[in-house]
């Protein structure tokens, strides 16, 4: 059994932006179908999300993952060979949820097995240092290499900039412009901190959690009200083509282009449909790729 979450790990009202200028989005509160799907369903179907944590070297990825899930901050720098993992639970709006923080390393070396660990993620979190503007130029390549082994439609990226205790105000205020700048570009949330003194950190990641578990359930909401639309469709069609096939005494079957001409319910129905009142196939079955050849038989 699994210890209960700690207690500044329990989310119940969306956490704020770092800033308005550059953010995933400003509302005050979580969508109202999250909330809603959360009261009536205490599921663990949207439990998890992967989060890549990517940088230059020695930008303070590890640091930046160690202060949150450890409390700890270590001033000597140890490479970050391949790459390490975290996971940090926390419960939001009452619903269990774990983030899989993996930390990748930096070093070029090491970059062809980093990126082995890059597909799948919700989340990216492009890290750069705030008193180097260098890490901040390589930040979008990062995220290039990131983007790669992901699909752009479905990922949250959040721009960090860390160390925010060796910068004086006015050079933070300089590094800041440029930051939101290129997040407003490449669509990040954009962040400031410092693992050293812990400024912004449990905050920051309050907010990753919050923003990964509403997108998650908003997806699965869509999955399952997509499902379900194509249940009724099929259950309901299937009755008017049988009727057809004793009205007319024929019939639709499918077989698709290698000629193994397997009948198949669905795609027999929605070709149906498709004839009878010109639909587009793709709108009955959504993006399912569709690779068949219409056969009349007579029953
Ligand atoms: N002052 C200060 N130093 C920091 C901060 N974060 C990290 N450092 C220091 O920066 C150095 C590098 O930190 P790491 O977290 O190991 O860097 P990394 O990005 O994981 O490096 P790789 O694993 O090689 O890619 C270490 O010496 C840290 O102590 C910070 O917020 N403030
Ligand atoms: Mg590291």
């Amino acid at each position: 059994m699994l210890p209960p979450v700690k207690k500044d790990r329990i989310i119940t009202q969306l956490p704020k932006c770092f800033s308005p200028n550059a953010a995933l989005h400003t509302k005050e509160s979580f969508h109202p179908q999250v909330k809603a799907a959360c009261q009536v369903q205490k599921t663990d179907s949207f439990n998890v999300a992967k989060v890549i944590v990517v940088g230059d070297v020695a930008v303070g990825k590890t640091c930046l993952i160690s202060r949150f899930c450890k409390d700890a901050f270590d001033k000597t720098y140890k490479a970050t060979i391949g790459v390490d993992f975290e996971m940090e639970r926390f419960e939001v709006l009452g619903v269990p949820f774990s983030l899989q923080l993996w930390d990748t390393a930096g070093q070029e070396r090491f970059k062809c097995i980093a990126s082995t660990y890059y597909r799948g993620a919700q989340a990216i979190i492009v890290v750069f240092d705030l008193s180097s503007v260098n890490s901040l130029t390589n930040a979008r390549q990062w995220l290039e290499d990131a983007m790669k082994e992901n699909d752009p439609s479905s990922v949250l990226l959040f721009l960090v900039g860390t160390k925010k205790d060796l910068s004086s105000p006015e050079q933070l205020a300089q590094t800041e412009q440029e930051a939101i700048r290129l997040s407003e570009e490449i669509k990040a949330e954009y962040w400031a901190v410092s693992a050293k003194s812990g400024d912004g950190i449990r905050d920051f990641f309050l907010r990753v959690a919050s923003l990964t578990f509403e997108a998650n359930v908003l997806a699965e909401l869509e999955l399952n009200e997509s499902r379900h639309t194509r249940d009724i469709i099929s259950e309901s069609l299937h009755a008017e083509v049988s009727a057809c096939r004793h009205a007319y005494g024929c019939c639709l079957v499918y077989g698709d282009k290698s000629g193994r001409g397997k009948p198949r319910n669905k795609l027999f129905i929605c070709l149906f449909i498709k004839i009878c009142t010109s639909t587009p196939t793709n709108m009955l079955l959504g993006n399912e790729p569709i690779n068949f050849t219409p056969i009349f038989s007579t029953f």
